[in-house]
């Protein structure tokens, strides 16, 4: 029996997860292909089911990679498989854990058929290896646009890292296609072993499209900062006016 010592560091987690193997194929806490290890093919659940929670039909079928018990899965839940993954495991740094995600839209009063961005802006940030941050998309108001090159390509993400978060795993998801409320999911996680998060960066961008005349008025629902020992912080930050810097944090 094995037990990780991510498992052992899990300080804000009310449960854990315990190891199990049945009598055929051993299957570890984090696998969705349960071939007995964690690897790569584990990361392919993520591209279909993040952001799924306990309100979607899928979810029992999802909840054993709940790894935080917070019925969605999240960024957390992705940290853990990916964590064992790439080219060096995650070892915690042993620092604290610190920041919010704020989010400041490029412009407020919208016309209907403009494009406009979203910045997700990590402020305060200390030793953060994994983040999402959930947005509530209305609709009949807005429609995701995605970002094309010149020749023709279009990004596969909705939402597009920046310098800091390009090197990052990136399983961001637009969650309730068809519902009349849908989710923008942003979620990256480091693969192993990188340089964590630190400081004040804009860590993602999100463009959209205003479908009627309106003053941007997206909430953010739901924000999750996980540092290299797996502790979080799921405060909710602030939604900056166009130009406003973040404030300080405590
Ligand atoms: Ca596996
Ligand atoms: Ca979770």
């Amino acid at each position: 029996m094995t037990i990780t010592d991510a498992v052992g560091k899990f300080g804000s987690a009310q449960e854990f997860r315990p190891y199990k193997k049945d009598k055929t194929v051993g299957t570890v806490v984090g696998e969705n292909i349960p071939n007995g290890a964690i690897d790569d093919e584990d990361l392919l659940f993520f591209a279909s089911n993040m952001g799924v929670d306990t309100t979607d039909t899928a979810w029992n079928q999802v909840s054993k990679v709940d790894i935080n018990y917070n019925g969605v899965i999240d960024a957390y839940d992705l940290m853990y498989v990916a964590g064992q993954l790439g080219k060096t495991p995650l070892i915690a740094t042993g620092r604290p854990i610190a920041g919010l995600l704020d989010i400041r839209p490029s412009k407020q009063q919208l016309k209907a058929g403009e494009e406009f961005s979203v910045e997700i802006i990590g402020v305060g940030l200390q030793d953060i290896n994994a983040f999402n941050l959930e947005l509530k998309l209305d609709p009949n108001k807005y429609e995701l646009v995605k970002e094309c090159q010149a020749s023709g390509t279009c990004d596969s993400s909705i939402v597009q890292p920046t310098n800091v978060t390009k090197g990052m795993l990136n399983y961001s998801i637009l969650a309730g296609i068809g519902n009349s409320e849908q989710r923008i999911m942003a979620a990256f996680s480091h693969k192993g072993s990188q340089q964590s998060l630190e400081g004040k960066n804009t860590v993602a961008t999100i463009t959209l499209k205003a479908k009627k005349d309106i003053d941007f008025d997206m909430p953010i629902t739901s924000s999750l900062l996980v540092n290299t020992a797996f502790d979080s912080i799921d405060k909710i930050g602030e939604v900056l006016i166009p130009g406003e810097e973040p404030g300080e944090i405590d």
